[in-house]
């Protein structure tokens, strides 16, 4: 099966990078700031990633126990990292580097799967026509500015670039597009799946690497579903209750791009929960990270990063290879269950005692996963509901497990 390393893996790395790291104010800037490209040509003219390094990078995810890495090749702007026959508009052009490469090897020689993000959005070809997102939108006569573009001619871009990234750089195995928006607002159309030829490009995908994961946002159902900062709250499901295959894309701070005054950042501890969040629901999450405007991986990030790895050390089996678990958690935390191994990931410490419904005389052992050490564990005893001793309205057959009033020193204790 296609999707098997991916569901084994459930925690991944996302690497935002481009020419918005230099403006280093959010990836979107050129869309929320209106900027021509004139203005936003400097921070081409001036990229100059001397610091981006993809073997640090793909080190730096394995650290942190994950299985796979996604770069961005061309965000929104158009700018490429890789190179094109078909732009100019790319590092290889600017700093005469193919990102690309660098990061597919440095991935590849970890032993992680290589991912790529390509935007379906391009806001600087001169045939994708303008829209509600895109920067000109608010330009005197900006429909005017539609006369003359060809989406037709922009698919063929697209669809060349897609084939350049997929026959030039080896095996890959992971591919996000981004994104497709059929709705209309502010009277300005969006676009949809026959913007793309979505079929077309979905297909020479399938022919050109059969192994790979495609996301949906071609607006096609494709191998998997990418909830964007924001948790589901149940395993997804698709209208006929057939389950999913899903990853959360989340990010540190709200922006996918470097941004450097936004101090934002979530703790590691909340990160950490919203990984044992997905993997409780059988989705992965998608960690991003936004490289600074000379490509290094952020000081607050790598520290962020750390933190996570320390936990994933200790708690890997937690996470890789597991998924949900058909029982009812406490309201401390949340199961995941690998094999015949139930795991509950507890985001509040209780004092003394957690109480488990349902689990009585299921479990044969408990421990604390960070330390390896034996909890003892009691069973209800439904005669003495009525006690002091026991709290009332648990139901029969209730686990009820011991606790050290010391919290474990780690992120996330897991039992
Ligand atoms: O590259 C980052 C952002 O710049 C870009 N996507 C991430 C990975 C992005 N910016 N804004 N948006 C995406 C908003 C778009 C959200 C949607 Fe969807 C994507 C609407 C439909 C597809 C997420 C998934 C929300 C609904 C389904």
């Amino acid at each position: 099966m296609r999707q098997e390393w991916f569901d084994e893996a459930r925690f991944g790395m996302f690497a935002h990078f481009g020419v918005y790291s230099v403006a280093a104010r959010h990836e979107w800037v050129q869309s929320y700031e209106r900027l021509t490209d004139e203005e936003y040509r400097q921070y081409a003219d001036h990229f100059d990633p001397d610091r981006f390094d993809a073997r640090a990078i793909a080190r730096r995810a394995k650290e942190t126990g994950m299985g796979y890495v996604v770069l961005t090749t061309k965000h929104h702007d158009g700018f490429c990292l890789f190179d094109s026959a078909l732009t100019d508009f790319t590092s290889q052009h600017t700093c005469g580097r193919d990102l690309v490469r660098e990061f597919v090897d440095a991935v590849r020689a970890e032993g992680l799967e290589v991912g790529l993000y390509h935007s379906l959005i391009d806001w600087r070809h001169p045939d994708f026509t303008v829209d509600w997102n895109h920067p000109r939108r608010d330009d005197e006569n900006a429909a005017a500015l539609n006369e003359g573009r060809d989406m037709a001619r922009y698919r063929e871009h697209l669809h060349g670039q897609v084939q350049e990234l997929l026959t030039q750089y080896g095996q890959i195995d992971y591919l996000f597009f981004d994104f497709t928006y059929p709705e209309e607002r502010d009277g300005w159309a969006g676009k949809g799946p026959e913007d793309w030829n979505a079929d077309d490009l979905l297909a020479m995908c399938r022919e050109l690497q059969p192994d790979m994961l495609v996301n949906d946002r071609l607006g096609i159902p494709a191998d998997f579903v990418t909830p964007e900062q924001y948790q589901p709250t149940a395993p997804l499901v698709d209208a006929n209750g057939v389950p999913q295959v899903w990853e959360a894309c989340q990010t540190l701070n709200g922006s996918w791009g470097y941004h450097r005054d936004n101090t934002d950042q979530k703790s590691p501890a909340l990160l950490v929960q919203m990984l044992a969040d997905s993997v409780s629901m059988d989705g992965n999450m998608l960690l991003n990270i936004g490289p600074d405007g000379r490509g290094a991986i952020a000081p607050r990030d790598a520290r962020t990063l750390d933190a996570i790895g320390e936990w994933m050390l200790l708690h890997r089996d937690a996470i890789v290879g597991a998924g949900h678990a058909e029982f009812t958690p406490p309201r401390e935390g949340v199961y995941t269950r690998r094999g015949d191994r139930l795991y509950l990931h507890l985001f509040s410490w209780p004092l003394g005692f957690v109480h488990l419904p349902d689990l009585g005389g299921k479990v044969s052992f408990a421990r604390l996963l960070n330390d390896g050490s034996w909890l003892k564990t009691s069973v209800t005893d439904p005669e003495q509901q009525a006690s002091h001793m026991t709290p009332a309205g648990e139901a029969e057959g209730t686990l009820t497990v011991h606790l050290p009033v010391q919290r474990p020193d780690v992120l996330v204790p897991v039992i």
